[in-house]
């Protein structure tokens, strides 16, 4: 990557009006006072509401493509307790087809600039693109989730590094459209635990803060049911590597198989409530979902029967 001006100075001078939240802020900083992530490795599960600007995200693909609409919806999000978002312009769903870098930053950058000017709720850009990372930063954005673990591009490490943001690491087996076909594992934990401890030593290597790195082990990417569930049964060995989990298991296709219901993407609520508070019992730091309100409830009720850390 070529760089002629220090990154920061670059993001400074993008962002639209100063903003709230200066870019090199972390999300722990970048939340109100009453709302701080927790220390990690303990306190409250967070929320991450999905905003997908996009015309195809597999449970709300055109939902929300027109930045009126997705602000409408980030609103509603922050309003039922969302406290980060994750904002994202291209479909991962298995068969999805690449989105281009500038049509990428067209999407999601007016709606991060529209909420920033509003809200300090926490925001992330979901992107395998550095250079949509950069401008997403730079409109806002204190977070950087990247399903490839930031291996998509050669650029990816140095530029998280130099954002200095917030990193969520995602396994993933193969890339989004062929990662369904067939996936195997010997043994799916300990192959994905080690996969994201190698990843946080490269990133750690590339000058990426420890304390900044989130780890996901990427329900449904690349995955069977089986594989999925071994994974969320196995979560507090992935927490043991010492930093933050994600886990995204909202809507996905696993629940309806597993289920055995065959229920569509809108009718999967009960599942992904089911992994959320698996999650949150297995360790996880966040959760990642469409129905925040719904998720925020199910925690408050586990967290105070004393099977979720408390909110
Ligand atoms: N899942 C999706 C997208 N991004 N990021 C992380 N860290 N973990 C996940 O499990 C994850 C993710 C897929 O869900 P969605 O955004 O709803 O669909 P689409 O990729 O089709 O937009």
């Amino acid at each position: 990557m070529k760089r002629t001006l220090p990154l920061e100075g670059r993001v400074a001078a993008k962002r639209p009006g100063g903003g709230l939240v200066p870019p090199r802020q972390t999300v722990k900083q970048a939340l109100t006072p009453g709302r701080m992530l927790p220390p990690r490795g303990g306190g409250r599960v967070l929320i991450m509401g999905i905003v997908n600007v996009t015309p195809d995200s597999f449970s709300d693909g055109g939902r929300f493509l027109a930045p009126g609409d997705a602000l409408a919806h980030a609103r509603r999000l922050i309003a039922e307790g969302a406290d980060i978002l994750d904002v994202g312009g291209e479909s991962t769903r298995p068969g999805a087809e690449p989105v281009g870098e500038a049509a990428e930053i067209a999407r999601v950058v007016p709606v991060i600039e529209a909420v920033r000017r509003e809200s300090d709720v926490a925001i992330s850009i979901d992107t395998m693109k550095p250079a949509v990372a950069v401008a997403a930063v730079a409109a806002g954005a204190t977070m950087w989730n990247d399903v490839s673990a930031l291996t998509a591009s050669p650029d990816s490490l140095a530029t998280a590094a130099e954002l200095g943001c917030e990193v969520v690491l995602m396994h993933m087996r193969g890339e989004p459209r062929t990662m369904q076909a067939a996936p195997r594992y010997d043994d799916v934990l300990a192959e994905v635990a080690a996969f994201l401890a190698a990843r946080a030593d490269a990133a750690t290597a590339a000058g990426v803060a420890r304390g900044r790195i989130w780890l996901d082990p990427g329900f449904g990417f690349g995955k069977t049911p089986t594989h999925n569930l071994a994974l969320i049964r196995g979560l507090p060995r992935l927490a043991v590597l010492g930093f933050p989990v994600l886990v995204g298991a909202s809507r996905k296709s696993s629940i309806a198989r597993i289920a055995g219901d065959g229920a569509g993407e809108d009718r999967r609520l009960g599942g992904s409530i089911a992994l959320a508070l698996a999650a949150a019992a297995g360790g996880a730091a966040a959760v990642r979902v469409h129905d925040v309100a719904e998720t925020r409830q199910a925690l408050a009720v586990a967290a105070a029967i004393g099977q979720a850390p408390p909110r």
